[in-house]
């Protein structure tokens, strides 16, 4: 494979050697036999700066890359849906790496900072290098793994296209202060990848894992069925983009938020669990030649929305409670809190679509059918448990949970973040007083009926279920 350059602007040292006491910090470890990569965030081999960072190093010092992937039996909201989307991922994952000859090693552990430390030390690693995550669940285990791994260890901002660490190193207060950055900057990192050909070494390969057998062992909710509307895994994730470039991309502009439509492009499942890199995505939707317009508006949401999404994870440890909200939003919520509310339902009537509202109910079943609910469909059904709940709290952990379960992109700095727009007025300004929202933007059914054919959407989301059914 010919040299390429890494920005190292994508790359964080981690290593805690320096405050390490003397006698374990002379253990630290500069050769070693191989260098490893802990995949978690961006499961795909090709496109992914984490991945090229470690073969680069390899490359350097002459040694073989080893991926290697820390399944937990238990993640956040997830159930059998997405553990069953995300494995068959990972399983394609693994045959590439295969084919390509760079060994890839599945673990299924508790621990994941025990697993990966205890695999760096068993291959003797030279430097583990692991892709960024701005979640807290993600830098807990990256801190952990840290403090007892001996030898340099790398975090690389595989998801964003200008790194989030790099771009800002605050919590930017809306849109319109990432947007100028992101386009100042967006030229000198929409490059093209450089691609991953065979090793001319042959390393050993591990047993491939086989996708059922650790499906059985997961411990997650199993009633919340997969879902067929998806193909999991990175061929699917670029021809669906193929499709969607070709046959929808120039009306997206137009009719992206209708939710009859089907003019959005659907990727969020793949970029979620990093089938497929938004740079990638960006390279091929510029280059498309359609609608300006479209292909304006499609960056917005996929560069500017999503990378504010990671930089409100990164900087805002609150990012998915009450306290996260900026204080001009807590204030006016609080100030309506004993507000009487027109109704009030339970996490479980609103799981179950049993409210009074059709259209939201509609809204919710999208959700459980077919695991992704429409984008505009996300705003009103948060922003109406917020006006269906005792408070603002309750509101935005019911959210967070039902997102979390049914979504297959839930679990995500886009969700904790859409859902802290719609409930907290997050990257939002103050609008105009109202009971239960203070100053938090307020949407009505009458509001979807101005944007779309309320009834078509009802008609085809309604509440009989067209999967196996979840609730008996
Ligand atoms: P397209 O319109 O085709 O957009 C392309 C890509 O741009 C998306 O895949 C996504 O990566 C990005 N994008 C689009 N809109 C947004 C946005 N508002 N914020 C951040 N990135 C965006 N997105 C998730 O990925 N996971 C979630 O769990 C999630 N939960 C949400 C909850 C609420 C209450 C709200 C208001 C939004 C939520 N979003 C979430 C953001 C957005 O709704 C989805 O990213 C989008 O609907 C995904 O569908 P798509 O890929 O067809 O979007
Ligand atoms: N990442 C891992 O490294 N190991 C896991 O076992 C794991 C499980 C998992 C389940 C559902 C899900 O939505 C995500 C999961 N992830 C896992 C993390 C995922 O790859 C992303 O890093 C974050 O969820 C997005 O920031």
């Amino acid at each position: 494979m010919k040299n390429y350059k890494i920005d190292s602007r994508r790359i964080r040292e981690i290593t805690t050697h320096a405050y390490l006491p003397v006698e374990e910090s002379l253990q630290f470890k500069t050769d070693g036999s191989c260098i490893v990569y802990w995949m978690s965030r961006e499961q795909r081999i090709q496109d992914n700066w984490a991945l090229l960072s470690a073969l680069d190093e390899s490359q350097k010092r002459n040694v073989n890359v080893i991926i290697a992937f820390t399944l937990v039996p238990q993640f956040l909201d997830a159930t059998i849906r997405q553990f069953d989307f995300m494995l068959k991922g990972i399983s394609e994952a693994q045959m590439t790496a295969h084919s390509l000859g760079i060994p890839f090693h599945f673990f299924l552990e508790k621990d994941p900072a025990k697993a990966i430390v205890s695999f760096a030390n068993s291959v003797n690693a030279g430097a583990v290098f692991t892709d960024f995550d701005p979640l807290k669940i993600k830098l807990k285990w990256k801190h952990e793994a840290a403090l007892s791994l001996r030898c340099p260890f790398y975090e690389v901002d595989a998801h964003n296209i200008i790194p989030a660490r790099f771009i800002s190193q605050k919590t930017e207060f809306a849109a319109y202060t990432l947007r100028p950055k992101v386009h100042r900057l967006l030229p000198e990192f929409m490059t093209a990848f450089p691609i991953i050909t065979p090793m001319k070494s042959k390393a050993t390969l591990p047993d491939v894992f086989d996708v059922q057998n650790i499906l059985k062992k997961v411990k997650v909710r199993k009633d919340v069925q997969p879902v067929s509307t998806f193909t999991p895994g990175t061929s699917a994730a670029l021809q669906h983009l193929d499709a969607f470039i070709k046959q929808k991309l120039d009306h997206y502009h137009v009719k992206r938020n209708d939710p009859n439509a089907g003019y959005v492009s659907d990727m969020s499942p793949w970029l979620h669990f990093g089938n497929i890199s938004a740079q990638t995505i960006a390279l091929q939707i510029q280059s498309s030649k359609k609608d300006k317009e479209s292909i304006d508006g499609y960056i917005e949401e996929l560069i500017v929305r999503k990378e504010l999404a990671d930089n409100y994870c990164l900087y805002t440890s609150d990012y998915d409670n009450f306290n996260g909200f900026h204080a001009w939003a807590q204030t006016s919520l609080n100030a309506h809190r004993s507000d009487e509310r027109s109704y009030l339902y339970s996490q479980q009537q609103f799981e179950h679509a049993n409210t009074h509202d059709p259209l939201w109910n509609a809204a919710q079943m999208e959700m459980i059918n077919t695991g992704k609910m429409h984008g505009y469909m996300r705003m009103y059904w948060a922003k109406k448990i917020l006006e269906w709940t005792h408070s603002p709290e309750e509101a935005q952990a019911i959210a967070i949970y039902l997102n979390d379960t049914y979504e297959l992109d839930g679990r995500d700095p886009n969700g904790y973040t859409g859902i802290a727009w719609s409930i907290g007025g997050v990257h939002d300004r103050a609008w105009f007083e109202r009971p239960v929202f203070g100053k938090i933007r307020y949407m009505n059914a009458n509001g979807c009926k101005s944007k779309f054919d309320v009834k078509k959407y009802i008609s085809i989301h309604s509440t009989e279920n067209k999967g196996d059914s979840l609730f008996p």
